[in-house]
């Protein structure tokens, strides 16, 4: 075979134009307005970002969207007294509480708090047990979600037969990701920091999921000829080409990747599907309260 046909790009932003056109669908036909809390604390550059692109995603849906930005220094009473007062609003149907946490907050402890029907990213213990059992009541986080909907642009809905590496373990994207390629029937390996022959692993995947947070960390030669490659990383590099001084890669090295089958591009692949996904836990939430 020559290798010298590109591989397809998975166009992750029409993708998530199409589901959010679906959310903007069941959403006219709801009585009540999906309600999204985003809740920010700190500086975090890249967060402040992602967090603004989420309220507004959520007002050109005709969502209720409220953001709330705390200073860094906001101490763990005060951040938990926002949540109770979100847990509480019936107009609300979702919180998120963006990561990272400022050091001196207790990640699992704000997550906790939240009302696991309000978890729209599916990071509560409640919401991960359901997942991890098949319970089909589960809200599964965003980035996931959306990855496998662009998989499934690839192969279907059924992965059978289908060697999975997926290289991460987080809570947020690694361990559902493993979770739900396996409830496809793919065959799955999680791959972290401390696997042996990380390139020979990979070498063997049908469809190599990168969440790993290392700038362009799989090279050409860990890509199996005809993989499915997605890409979760989003790291700004310095480029001096580029008026900002920087530039957004994944976790891939996009131009050694002509081996692959289909591959999702930075930007414009996981990224708009993580916030599409966002939008349609959103809906689910309010359409079940609505109930
Ligand atoms: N749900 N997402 C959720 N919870 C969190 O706690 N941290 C976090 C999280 N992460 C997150 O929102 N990530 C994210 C990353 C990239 C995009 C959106 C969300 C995205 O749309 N990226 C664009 C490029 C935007 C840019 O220029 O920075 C893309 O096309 O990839």
């Amino acid at each position: 075979m020559s290798s010298a046909s590109s591989p397809r790009l998975i166009d992750g932003k029409a993708i998530a134009a199409a589901v959010t056109e679906d959310v903007a669908r069941r959403t006219a036909a709801l009585t009540v307005k999906p309600g999204l809390a985003v809740v920010l604390v700190g500086e975090d550059p890249a967060s402040g970002v992602y967090v603004s692109m989420k309220s507004k995603k959520a007002e050109s849906l005709g969502f209720h969207s409220v953001q709330h930005t705390l200073p860094a220094g906001t101490g763990a009473a005060d951040l938990l007294a926002v949540v109770a007062a979100l847990n509480a609003d019936p107009a609300i149907h979702g919180i998120l509480v963006q990561l990272p946490l400022p050091k001196h907050l207790d990640a699992a402890a704000v997550i906790a708090a939240i009302d696991p029907d309000k978890d729209v990213d599916g990071l509560s213990v409640i919401n991960a047990g359901r997942l991890t059992v098949g319970d089909r009541s589960a809200i599964v986080p965003c980035t996931p979600l959306g990855c496998m909907t662009l998989i499934g642009e690839v192969h279907g809905a059924d992965l059978s037969g289908l060697h999975a590496v997926v290289i991460g373990r987080s809570r947020l994207v690694g361990l559902p990701m493993a979770l739900l390629l396996q409830q496809a029937n793919a065959t799955v390996t999680i791959a972290h920091s401390r696997t042996p022959d990380l390139p020979g692993l990979a070498r063997g995947a049908d469809i190599l999921v990168a969440a790993a947070g290392r700038a362009e960390m799989v090279r050409g030669d860990w890509i199996k000829p005809g993989a499915t490659v997605i890409d979760v990383g989003t790291s700004r590099v310095p480029d001096a080409t580029r008026t900002s001084g920087q530039r957004l890669v994944g976790d891939v090295a996009f131009d050694e990747a002509g081996a692959a089958g289909a591959i999702t591009p930075v930007p414009g692949g996981v990224g708009p599907m993580t916030i599409a996904m966002l939008m349609k836990n959103t809906l689910e939430a309010a359409e079940k309260a609505a109930r």
